[in-house]
């Protein structure tokens, strides 16, 4: 019989970097449990981060374990399963949920534990900052902190705002500040808003099995017809999950779309330089998180190009080695799956030049 479990070391002619990946702190899980307890507690919130933290059951308990490691368990993972690299997000909901002051203050020692984590495994670890968009201002200076002095690679944010999306303006220093830094930002599902998620939330359909890619691809899709890579043209978004199912809208959006700001129905959706398609592959780039499908890998490389889909585990919450096995099997050249695995990570996060 061969082995044929994956290893680290790159000798299948790539490395592989992994670039939606979870951790947390039990300070977060504190502040959490401190919020959920608050009376009125907004039910998205309660419904994924309650889940998490305070169910018995085997498989959330395993993930609240990994969640919190930053050393042997983690690594002990990514060598079975060879993960080269981990690029390390703050898990959903982060500091979005919490007060604006402690969710300040929460990213910035958050992000210290990170940075404490890379220097102790620069080979294993990158990481993206936490940002609190409840104080746009302090976000933006976060970042720029995060990257400046701590060596992360951009910033992470677990979609919505306690409702708000960062296609308002009162939101854009933050894009100002990431363009500038010529960083990403990777926009990361959470659980959905209180005005989005009863009839998500009845049947069971309001986390990663659907909600989170609707929510989340609408996020997107706001960024996008605000202008707001009109206004920052440089600026680089990742979403996960196979891009939340837009590649596979593209036709459709980009005819509705021009149909829509023709008629001039809304107030709110102005033209715009260029086809939603165009800055989906031009500012936008993609990742694999729990989407290990050949079928939906390879269309995303056909119609955004190969260049702009990144590989993603998402540990732990998806933490199977049959997923990398997909990926190292899946039908493309050599230069393809190079780009997918380490590349293309590479250049849109600047490993290695920070
Ligand atoms: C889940 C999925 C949770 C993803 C996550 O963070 C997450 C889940 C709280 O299954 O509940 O990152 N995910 O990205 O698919
Ligand atoms: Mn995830």
């Amino acid at each position: 019989m061969t082995d044929d479990t994956p290893r680290t070391g790159g000798s299948q002619g790539y490395l592989r970097i992994a670039t939606e990946e979870a951790w947390a702190t039990q300070d977060l899980f504190d502040a959490w449990d401190r919020k959920m307890a608050e009376p009125g507690a907004d039910p998205g919130f309660v419904g994924l981060a309650g889940f998490y933290t305070a169910s018995q059951a085997e498989r959330p308990q395993n993930i609240k374990r990994r969640l919190l490691d930053l050393g042997e368990e983690r690594i002990a993972d990514m060598d079975a399963t060879g993960i080269d690299r981990q690029l390390l997000l703050l898990t959903a909901p982060g500091v979005q949920v919490l007060d604006t002051a402690e969710g300040v203050a929460l990213a910035r020692s958050t992000n210290d534990v990170l940075a404490d984590a890379i220097r102790r495994h620069p080979d294993r670890f990158s990481g993206l900052a936490a940002i609190a968009p409840q104080d746009p201002a302090a976000a933006a200076e976060e970042l720029r902190r995060g990257v400046t002095e701590l060596g992360l690679s951009g910033a992470v944010v677990n979609s919505h705002t306690q409702g708000r999306y960062l296609s308002d303006q009162e939101y854009w220093p933050i894009f100002e500040a990431a363009e500038a830094l010529d960083v990403p930002i990777y926009i990361h599902p959470t659980g959905l808003p209180k005005d989005m998620i009863r009839p998500f939330q009845e049947a069971g359909l309001d986390g990663a099995i659907y909600g989170f890619g609707v929510e989340t691809g609408l996020h997107l899709l706001r960024i996008i017809t605000a202008g707001v890579f009109d206004r920052f043209p440089k600026l680089r978004i990742v979403v996960g999950h196979a891009g939340e199912a837009l590649p596979f809208w593209l036709f459709r959006l980009d005819h509705m779309h021009a149909a829509t700001v023709r008629a001039q129905r809304y107030e709110s959706m102005k033209p715009i330089k260029r086809t939603i398609s165009e800055y989906m592959r031009e500012n936008v780039y993609i990742t694999t998180s729990g989407m290990a499908w050949e079928p939906a890998i390879r269309f995303c490389q056909d119609v955004l190009g190969a260049d702009r889909v990144l590989y993603a585990m998402d540990y732990p919450y998806q933490y199977e080695v049959d997923e990398v096995r997909t990926h190292d099997n899946l039908g493309v050249d050599a230069a393809t799956k190079k780009a997918l695995y380490q590349t293309n990570a590479e250049r849109v996060f600047g490993l290695g030049s920070r």
